[in-house]
């Protein structure tokens, strides 16, 4: 089958490593052939110089297994030589640790992006070094920025927002300037029109989903593809995983809930996103409610703890596909 999965990071890579894993029990070996990853890229950013993608690098870092699985963010056992010396410099971020073997990634990637490739073109050549079992497509080439507008009108970069003041403060609102320009990077409208399947991933809605739903050119392929769209709730039991999706819930009034989140997303057969939509049994109550609006739901274990998990949460949503 030809896989699309729309991702952000933690959630998303955890939820990528379970479809790899579906795939190779199904007895494909070539995994990469048929299974496309379209990664945000709202929350990039420039920093000390150089260019960081943190869903990108939290996606490629998984697929590899030399990511730091505890922090969620950035690679296993890697020390901070360098951040000690930027921060004597007084550069970067006091509140942002750029760890030694992560700035190797992004150094090569910024002196790439200054030899004139193209974002799409770097991670195809950063997906070379390991063995990822699948094809990492950024969602677009363009520069895109998630800021955060708080109440009194103030602005600020997400990353500032998460990693200084760890969502504590009330956001009105999530811009993504240049968003309305953007359009997809080379490779992803062809990728949705061609799929079996488009599997949204249970990562957060507002600043993973949102800003690769913001492109005009993805809306529109995915609303003309015959793909089934099938997503899986990050919600479970009225509550995130982790993260501060909850909070960007409440920025765009919607609630902390798997069908409320289903809403948002809304019934493809209604204009919306969904065919079909993966709640946790912690939620069956809900499911109702999600096949009132349009939305098949589909209830299963959603804890996405092992790999062994994983792959079977992948398997569900594949199932529901009918792939
Ligand atoms: P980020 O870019 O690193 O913030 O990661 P994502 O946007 O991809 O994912 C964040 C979301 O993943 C959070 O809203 C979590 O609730 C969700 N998440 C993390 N682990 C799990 C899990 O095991 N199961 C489910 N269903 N959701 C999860
Ligand atoms: N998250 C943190 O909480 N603290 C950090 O110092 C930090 C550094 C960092 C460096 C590179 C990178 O790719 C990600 C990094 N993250 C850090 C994670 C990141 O801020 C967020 O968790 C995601 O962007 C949320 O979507
Ligand atoms: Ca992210």
């Amino acid at each position: 089958p030809r896989i699309v999965v729309l991702a952000g990071g933690v959630g998303g890579s955890r939820f990528v490593l379970g479809v790899r894993e579906a795939l190779r029990r199904r007895g494909i070996a070539d995994t990469a052939e048929a299974l496309t990853v379209v990664v945000n890229t709202g929350d990039d950013l420039w920093l000390s110089g150089v260019r960081l993608q943190p869903d990108v690098d939290s996606i490629m870092y998984a697929l590899a297994g030399v990511n730091d699985t505890e922090r969620g963010w950035g690679r296993q056992g890697d020390t901070e030589r360098v951040n000690a010396e930027l921060q004597e410099w007084d550069a970067g971020w006091p509140w942002f640790t750029l760890g030694d073997l992560d700035l190797g990634t992004h150094l090569a990637r910024t002196g790439w992006l200054r030899d004139g490739l193209t974002p799409t073109e770097v991670l195809e050549r950063m997906s070379r070094r390991w063995p990822l079992g699948a094809r990492l497509l950024p969602m677009t080439d363009a520069e895109v920025d998630t800021i955060v507008v708080l109440e009194d009108g103030s602005r600020l970069h997400f990353q500032e927002w998460w990693t200084r003041h760890r969502a504590t403060l009330t956001p009105s609102r999530f811009d993504n300037p240049g968003i309305d320009s953007a359009s997809p990077a080379p490779g992803v409208a062809d990728a949705i029109a061609a799929a079996d399947v488009v599997l949204v991933a249970p990562s957060n809605p507002v600043v993973s989903i949102g800003p690769i739903l913001a492109v005009a050119g993805i809306r529109n392929v995915l609303r003309a593809t015959a793909a089934p769209i099938v997503g899986v709730s990050p919600i479970i039991g009225g509550r995130v995983v982790r993260g501060m999706a909850d909070v960007c819930l409440a920025a765009i009034g919607v609630e902390t809930t798997a069908d409320a989140v289903a809403a948002h997303y809304g019934a493809r057969a209604h204009g919306g996103l969904l065919d079909a939509w993966l709640i946790a049994e912690e939620d069956a109550a809900l499911a109702a409610g999600v096949d009132g609006f349009g939305i098949r739901s589909i209830v299963t274990p959603l804890w996405m703890t092992d790999v062994d998990r994983s792959a079977a949460l992948a398997e569900s949503a594949l199932a529901a596909a009918g792939v």
